[in-house]
């Protein structure tokens, strides 16, 4: 009899001990899980391109410098209230390939140029030159459309509000014109926003084409 009394008592306590040690783990686990380093989850930063109003656009970037981990996505807007002033994010990675809004195409003399609609008010600029050619002053479908020019030289162009993953050794990479939320009707295949996902580090200058003034970068930390 006294035996079975001593077993329970032990039985007791050995219950008693291992439900401290399951305590003991379950917040254990909980001060590892709350300290534990958190996985790098990728970030989207938004800069806004240009702001203000009709009367005063700005021309900057907000903010003009930012910090970013590669794998981080920067998204650009157009946030200006009652205005379509347009802005580009565009990065000149190799200088050569620096362009113009408006820009010399070279076109066989023979072309001719009618308006359209017939009858409205427009014309070419036409500049005389030798060897059967002239020279044509239009705008520059690289600098209005989003496009990307690859380490190869391949000229490739994307679709507006373009989301582009940015290896680090393009040549040139634009946004294309984009302008504030319902306003990108004013000129045809423009858009409002521009996304870029920096894969590599390093820091990379942009300015918007349009204001060549207006710049900023992104610095990209490993
Ligand atoms: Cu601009």
């Amino acid at each position: 009899m006294r035996k079975f009394l001593f077993t329970k008592k032990m039985l007791s306590t050995v219950l008693i001990i291992v439900f401290m040690i399951a305590t003991f783990e379950i917040s254990l686990n909980g001060v590892y899980a709350s300290n534990a380093p958190t996985t790098s989850e990728k970030q989207t930063v938004t800069v806004a391109a240009g702001g203000g109003n009709a009367t005063a656009p700005w021309t900057v970037f907000v903010p003009q410098e930012i910090t970013i981990k590669s794998g981080d996505t920067v998204v650009w807007s157009n946030p200006t209230e009652d205005s379509g002033e347009p802005h580009t994010v565009t990065f000149v990675l190799d200088n050569n390939t620096m362009a113009g809004v408006v820009s010399p195409l070279g076109v066989s003399n023979t072309t001719e140029f009618a308006a359209n609609p017939p009858g409205s008010n427009n014309e070419p600029i036409l500049i005389p030159g030798e060897d059967g050619m002239n020279t044509l002053i239009a705008v520059n479908a690289r600098t209005f459309n989003p496009t990307v020019i690859d380490s190869q030289g391949e000229v490739q162009f994307m679709n507006p509000n373009a989301k582009y993953s940015m290896t680090g050794d393009e040549k040139y990479i634009n946004s294309g014109w984009f302008l504030p939320g319902g306003q990108e009707g004013l000129y045809p295949g423009s858009g409002n926003t521009f996304s870029v996902t920096f894969e590599k580090p390093g820091t990379y200058g942009y300015l918007c084409i349009l204001h060549p003034w207006m710049t900023g970068s992104v610095v990209v930390e490993g």
